[in-house]
């Protein structure tokens, strides 16, 4: 060490390189840590740093309080296998494969991973949790994942290939896993990435016993809970995802759950697999609520508020404790001193509809599932409280990832490295617009096939297949997208613009209608005999 660096030793000072600053377990290289936190369904309404009307979220606020926050975080497909497809691989989804969650669920072989360049680079990679892709975990010297879906308690774990069961809540798991990796499983001489990904708040929506008092007052419901979708085409019209109709009283809202059926199961599939301790709290509980309500005597209005009480209560309680587990995180990372040199994301693998439009789930590319929560803590690069409108996509992940640890991007990823934005400013050059493409139908909750863009006042979206729909929003008169102006003759110069845009992108990012007429010749058999669900 020379003098200089003595003294500022002895002083416990930092001057060059703020992750050297009295750090037990940091590494002496200047790359930094990456920790990638994504939850399952996780929408930006139910995040109080987006100004949620329904939860407070104080640990994951800190995420973003103490670094960057968007507002215009888009994902390329609202659908989970293809969201973490496009996260791992910077493509879009007629590129990697993974276009659904049915199918195809796989990314192609010999596309490369961004873990799997960083592990190369000397990272340490870790993944845990929700993995939801065919292939198994490439470029990661950990993982333990859950099995599809996986569950919410006791929930299975692959680890490194060998598949145990784990007694407990899969949120407190999940992060006990990420935490003992943390601590005991890595060389804190070299530099890591950890993604953790949370099952919480997918559907069932099934809390931890310790939350179920949580939410006891009745939250308030959304504007456009009681939408007819008129001013709307055959897709709005069609779906299955709607709360009224295609909410299910035992399964997801857990009203009669004492019972068995004929077969002598448990009305709810996971109360299968829990102790009777777990599954007596929650069943006394569930009676207790279904013993203070008469459905029988409610208006259909009175119905539908009381159906979106019940899934929203449920849906806020799993998200206590994802923020209590982010909590823990970065109180250990803390106490590491590994706050300054690790990069810290919360985001989800695609935003949700909490009664929006009536709905629940995701899918279109109508806002509330195009649009996902995204904060970015990491001082050495972002100044506290930085809030940035550029958009900014799922897409943009592991290019950013990839700079960040000094790495350059390969030539076939397709998003850009956000750290340009994270000053807060929109750079010159920056994208106006976004691209989308949904490709999942028939199939769960019957939401057709579509594609379109999205500027920054504008949304142009085309139901290609089957229906050849056109739908145009305003969003600046019309931010709720409840009237379709395409036909209308005040937006005929906006709409050819708009087409002209959406004709480009698909062309810069390589996607056609003749790619997706092809998708669907090959898809068709396969989605034919499995049908709309709900
Ligand atoms: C399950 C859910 C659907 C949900 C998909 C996809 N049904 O099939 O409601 O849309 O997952 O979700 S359930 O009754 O099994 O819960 S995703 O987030 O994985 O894409
Ligand atoms: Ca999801």
């Amino acid at each position: 060490m020379d003098t200089s660096n003595k003294i500022i030793a002895l002083l416990g000072l930092s001057v060059i390189a703020p992750s050297f600053t009295g750090c037990k377990s940091e590494h002496k290289s200047r790359q930094p840590n990456i920790i990638y936190i994504m939850s399952d369904d996780h929408a930006y309404q139910a995040i109080s740093a987006y100004g949620s009307r329904l939860i407070q979220t104080p640990n994951i606020d800190r995420i973003g309080n103490e670094g960057i926050r968007y507002t215009n975080c888009f994902v390329t497909n609202s659908l989970s296998s293809p969201s973490r497809a496009v996260l791992l691989t910077g493509m879009y989804s007629h590129l990697t494969g993974a276009r659904d969650n049915s199918f195809s669920m796989r990314i192609d072989s010999g596309i490369t991973m961004f873990p799997m360049m960083l592990q190369k680079a000397g990272y340490q990679t870790a993944i845990v949790g929700k993995w939801h892709l065919l292939n198994n975990p490439l470029g990661f010297d950990y993982s333990s994942i859950l099995i599809d879906q996986g569950q919410y308690y006791n929930p299975d774990f692959v680890t490194n290939g060998n598949t145990a069961r784990v007694h407990g809540y899969a949120t407190d798991i999940i992060m006990d896993k990420a935490l003992t990796w943390l601590s005991s499983m890595r060389d804190p001489d070299k530099p890591f990435c950890l993604m953790i990904h949370n099952k919480a708040p997918h559907r069932n929506w099934l809390p931890d016993t310790t939350d179920l008092g949580e939410f006891s007052d009745d939250l308030p419901l959304p504007a456009t809970l009681y939408d007819d979708y008129a001013g709307r085409g055959k897709a709005a019209h069609e779906q299955m995802m709607e709360i009224a109709k295609n909410m299910h009283l035992p399964s997801d809202l857990k009203v009669g759950v004492s019972e068995k059926n004929k077969s002598g199961h448990w009305l709810i599939g996971e109360f299968q697999r829990m102790d009777s301790a777990q599954r007596n709290t929650l069943i006394r509980f569930y009676t207790r609520e279904d013993a203070r309500v008469d459905t029988a005597h409610m208006t259909h209005r009175e119905y539908v508020a009381w159906k979106y009480q019940r899934f929203i209560k449920d849906y806020l309680r799993c998200i206590r404790s994802v923020d209590r587990n982010v909590g823990r995180l970065l109180s250990y990372l803390q106490k590491e001193g590994l706050l300054e040199n690790t990069i810290i994301v919360y985001t989800s693998d695609q935003g949700f509809y909490l009664g929006e439009h009536g709905w629940f789930d995701k899918r279109f590319m109508y806002e509330q599932s195009l649009k996902t929560p995204l904060m970015i803590r990491y001082p050495a690069m972002i100044k506290p409280g930085t809030v940035s409108n550029a958009s900014v996509m799922n897409l943009d992940y592991a290019p950013t990832f990839l700079e960040l640890a000094g790495l350059k991007e390969p030539a076939n990823m397709q998003g850009t490295s956000m750290v340009p934005t994270f000053n807060g400013s929109v750079p010159s050059g920056w994208r106006k617009a976004v691209y989308y493409h949904y490709y999942e139908y028939p199939g769960w909750h019957a939401v057709k096939r579509h594609y379109g863009i999205r500027t920054e006042r504008y949304k142009l979206m085309h139901f290609y297949y089957d229906i050849n729909e056109w739908e145009l929003y305003d969003l600046k008169n019309d931010p709720d997208e409840m009237h379709n102006v395409y036909s209308e003759p005040g937006y005929a110069q906006v709409r050819d613009s708009l087409l002209n845009q959406l004709r480009l992108l698909q062309k810069k990012y390589m996607d056609s209608d003749s790619l997706a007429e092809k998708f669907l010749e090959h898809d068709k058999p396969m989605f034919s005999r499995f049908g709309n669900v709900y």
